[in-house]
């Protein structure tokens, strides 16, 4: 039986932490769906446009050797819904999400990975802004 694995992320300005956690992500199982969320919803969850826009974003993600298939996050309200569509047996994300996800435990294993130390998409746009 292959098994499927999910995970949710904005993949702004792409990093290595990014890839690196998708790599772990797609070593739990057969198959690696990734929901990309939507331009509006990082509006709604961290007050600031992405970078890149999610037509953008989702073609980056989607061309990693290691994603099998992405989609665009619309809400977070609807991560069960998502899991439950794709058929995923498990829920990764990174520890900066530690807790949270736990409620889906009923549907699939719900794993947190470590995240890349020292790196992030904020750091980033601050570096190259002050460059
Ligand atoms: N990440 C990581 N190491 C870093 C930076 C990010 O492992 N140094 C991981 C995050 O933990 C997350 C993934 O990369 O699992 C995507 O990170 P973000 O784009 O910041 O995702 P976020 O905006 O937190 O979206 O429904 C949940 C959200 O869509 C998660």
């Amino acid at each position: 039986m292959s098994r499927t694995v999910i995970t949710f992320g904005t993949f702004d300005v792409f990093h290595v932490g990014h890839l690196r956690v998708l790599e772990r992500a797609a070593e739990l199982g057969d198959r690696l769906v990734v929901g990309v969320s939507a331009d509006a919803l990082n509006m709604k969850k961290k007050g600031r446009v992405p970078v890149f826009s999610e037509k953008e974003r989702l073609a980056i993600v989607a061309a990693l050797r290691v994603v099998d298939e992405v989609f665009v996050e619309e809400s977070l309200e609807a991560k069960r819904d998502y899991i439950v569509d794709h058929g995923a047996d498990v829920l990764v994300m990174g520890d900066d999400w530690a807790g949270k996800f736990d409620e889906f435990s009923d549907v699939c294993k719900v794993v947190y990975l470590t995240r890349t130390p020292a790196i992030s998409t904020t750091a980033i746009i601050e570096h190259i802004a002050d460059m």
